[in-house]
This record gives C-alpha cells, sequence and structure tokens, in this order.
C-alpha cells in the first residue's frame, strides 16, 4: 500500500498560517481528520500554478469507447484556475483538423495510476459537473493492476458520473465480474440520485472503500451501498468475482463526450461549448491505525461447508474496532489461504479428510482472534 503521509505539510502549514495570520485556510488544511480514526493521506486543493504531475498524468492524444473526442493535456483542455482544476472539453481547433484520425472535439483525462495507488480510503472529491449535452464527466476508481483478469474482473467503482443530456442527477456504481452493466440489471449496481444544482455549484462525492463495503455519499448522505454476499457469492471463482476490491486502485477524473451509441453521454451540444468540469479539492484519508487501534478481531461465530459447492466454507464476519484485515483459513496446522472476506474457496475436496478446519480474523495492526473450528 502506498502512502504519501502529509505531516510534513501539515506542520509547513501550520507555520504558515503562524506566519501570515490574516490567510484563509486552503481546501487541504480543513478537515485534516475525521471521526474513525480517518487520517489525511492526500490532498491537492489545485491551489498552485501547475499541476502537479507527480500525481496527475493527463491522456494525450487517447480516444476512449466511441467518445467522439480525443483527450488533450494542453492547458486548453487542462489547467488550474483560481484553487480549481478546470477540464475543458472544446470544439476541435481547425489547425488540428489535418490528421485524419482527428475527433471533432478534446477534453481532459487525468489518472494517477502509478503515483498514487492504494487500497482502501475514504476518497472526497469536490466538483461541479460539466453542463450542455453530450457531457460526460466522470469521478471513477480502476485497479492499477488486473489481479483477477480483464475488465471488469478485477472491478471497477464509479464515485460520480453525470450525463449532460439528463441534467440534475448524478449516478454512483461499481462492476466486477458477477455483477457489471452486461449481466446485470443496471438498476441494481448503479443509483441515480437527483441533484439539481450539480453542474451549477460544487458538490461533495465520497467514497469510504472499506475491507467490507463501498459506501458511497453525497454531501454526507449516504446515496449507494454494496457488499459482499457469501452466501449468493465466491462460489464459482472464489470471492474476487464479487468482491475484486482488495487492491490498489488509483483515481481517474475525467469528462468524456458524446458516445451517442452507447450508454454514455449522447449527442453533443456543440452550442454548449465549451463547457468545463470543475473540481475544487480530492482528499483522501486512511485510517492509522496503528494509533487507533487498540482491540483484536472478535472469533467468527461458527464456520460451515457450504450445502451448495464442497469446496467453499463460509463464516459470519467478525467485528473490530477498526476494521478486519484479513481472515486465515488453517488445515491441520497449516495456513492453506486467506481471505478478505467471510468465506474461502479451496481448489479441491481434500480439506474435507482434515482432521481440523479453522479460521480466525486479522485486523490491520496484526492482532488475531481466536481461531474456531469448522463445524463437522
Ligand atoms: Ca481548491
Ligand atoms: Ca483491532
Amino acid at each position: 500500500m502506498r502512502r504519501i503521509v502529509l505531516f510534513w505539510v501539515a506542520i509547513g502549514l501550520m507555520l504558515m498560517v503562524g506566519a501570515c495570520k490574516e490567510k484563509t485556510l486552503d481546501d487541504c488544511e480543513i478537515d485534516t481528520s475525521l471521526e474513525g480514526g480517518w487520517t489525511l493521506m492526500f490532498c491537492d486543493g489545485f491551489d498552485g500554478d501547475a499541476l502537479d504531475t507527480t500525481i496527475w498524468r493527463a491522456a494525450d492524444q487517447v480516444r476512449h469507447g466511441s467518445e467522439e473526442v480525443y483527450y488533450s493535456p494542453r492547458p486548453e483542455n487542462v489547467t488550474l484556475e483560481d484553487g480549481k482544476l478546470i477540464l475543458r472539453s472544446i470544439e476541435t481547433p481547425d489547425a488540428d483538423k489535418v490528421n485524419s484520425g482527428y475527433m471533432p472535439y478534446t477534453s481532459a483525462r487525468l489518472e494517477t495510476k502509478g503515483n498514487l495507488d492504494f487500497t482502501y480510503g475514504r476518497i472526497v472529491v469536490s466538483a461541479k459537473t460539466a453542463p450542455g449535452a453530450g457531457t460526460w464527466p466522470a469521478i471513477w476508481m480502476l485497479p492499477t493492476e488486473n489481479v483477477y483478469g480483464n475488465w471488469p474482473n478485477s472491478g471497477e467503482i464509479d464515485i460520480m458520473e453525470y450525463y449532460g443530456k439528463r441534467p440534475g442527477r448524478v449516478s454512483a456504481a461499481y462492476h466486477v465480474e458477477k455483477y457489471n452493466h452486461m449481466n446485470t440489471a443496471i438498476s441494481s449496481i448503479a443509483r441515480t440520485t437527483t441533484l439539481a444544482n450539480a453542474d451549477s455549484t460544487f458538490n461533495s462525492y465520497e467514497l469510504i472503500w472499506t475491507s467490507e463495503s463501498l459506501t458511497w455519499r453525497i454531501n454526507g448522505q449516504n446515496v449507494h451501498f454494496y457488499r459482499y454476499n457469501n452466501r449468493l457469492e465466491g462460489t464459482n471463482d472464489g470471492y474476487h468475482e464479487a468482491w475484486p476490491f482488495d487492491q490498489a486502485f488509483h483515481l481517474i477524473i475525467n469528462l468524456g463526450m458524446g458516445d451517442a451509441g452507447g450508454s454514455g453521454g449522447g449527442e453533443i451540444d456543440a452550442e454548449a461549448l465549451p463547457t468545463t468540469f470543475e473540481i475544487d479539492y480530492v482528499k483522501i484519508y486512511q485510517i492509522d491505525y496503528e494509533t487507533h487501534d487498540k482491540e483484536a478481531p472478535s472469533k467468527v461465530d461458527y464456520v460451515e461447508l457450504s450445502n451448495i459447492n464442497d469446496r467453499y466454507i463460509l463464516w459470519p464476519r467478525a467485528t473490530d474496532d477498526y476494521g478486519v484485515s484479513h481472515y486465515e483459513i488453517v488445515v491441520d496446522g497449516i495456513l492453506v489461504g486467506t481471505s478478505p472476506v467471510n468465506s474461502y474457496l479451496f481448489s479441491d475436496t481434500s480439506f474435507h479428510e482434515a482432521f481440523e478446519v479453522k479460521v480466525r480474523a486479522v485486523d490491520f495492526t496484526g492482532k488475531t482472534s481466536d481461531y474456531v473450528l469448522m463445524e463437522p
């Protein structure tokens, strides 16, 4: 897990504030920790003169799906203005139309892949979406390594998507192997929230990503929730078919345009251009376990063999003061595997012959519960 700990920044800011008391707080000085042990791990208030390219990589001459834009790192498309990150979609200048592969519009797409990859955390983004038919601004996350296979098997988390063709609403969603828009009703993986001022003012879009669940919030109100269900999932490929969210992910912020034939922005209203997707700040918190976590996890109530798959065992979740990292599965005294969720899929049924199969919970500081034996 990569951590960019900003304690030295906090100390520097405190000194700066002390030196010039008139200064108003900038975004990264506000709410530097949240209840529940959440500590600011990364913050960008976009207050400087130039985008921090050690974190944000701007796509260059890249098209995404059937969108009608090329993403560009040019200042016309991505810039900082008045403490805001501005992604701007414009009609492609005539000078750029010499290339036969040009798209009618250019826009911007930023990602943190390779620079800011993390597992679990609380991501808060203050954003104003881009008005105009055809816009498709999004704040989302993809896995940095496709450990469980290509999309959607390794997962996708959409913190916020907006469609200019239907203003006044925003959407939050997840995509995994078992549940995605190709095999599942979109209404069960995505939640749409009415937000009349989405494209006229800044709203707070938040994802609370723990080892157990995803919770989406807008302006502090829960709008969507997802977690692994060990009675329904994990029996075919293992837990990752429904919960691939135990790996490092990175952030993507882009202003998509068009995709008229697909599920995206739809037909573009050229009269609405240029249009901007604006970000006031991005904050990422993680729990400071070493400081806060004091208790070992509870032991699980029981461990049982599934009655639908004889390679699959399951148990109720353990509880912990700051969260369970994973479970350890031990067969006749040998650690055979770990699982971030409350089930485990064996590769074969030889464990049926074992003297004992037992499971214990481990928290993020390494404290462990007592073992519980699988019921005979
Ligand atoms: Ca700002
Ligand atoms: Ca604990």
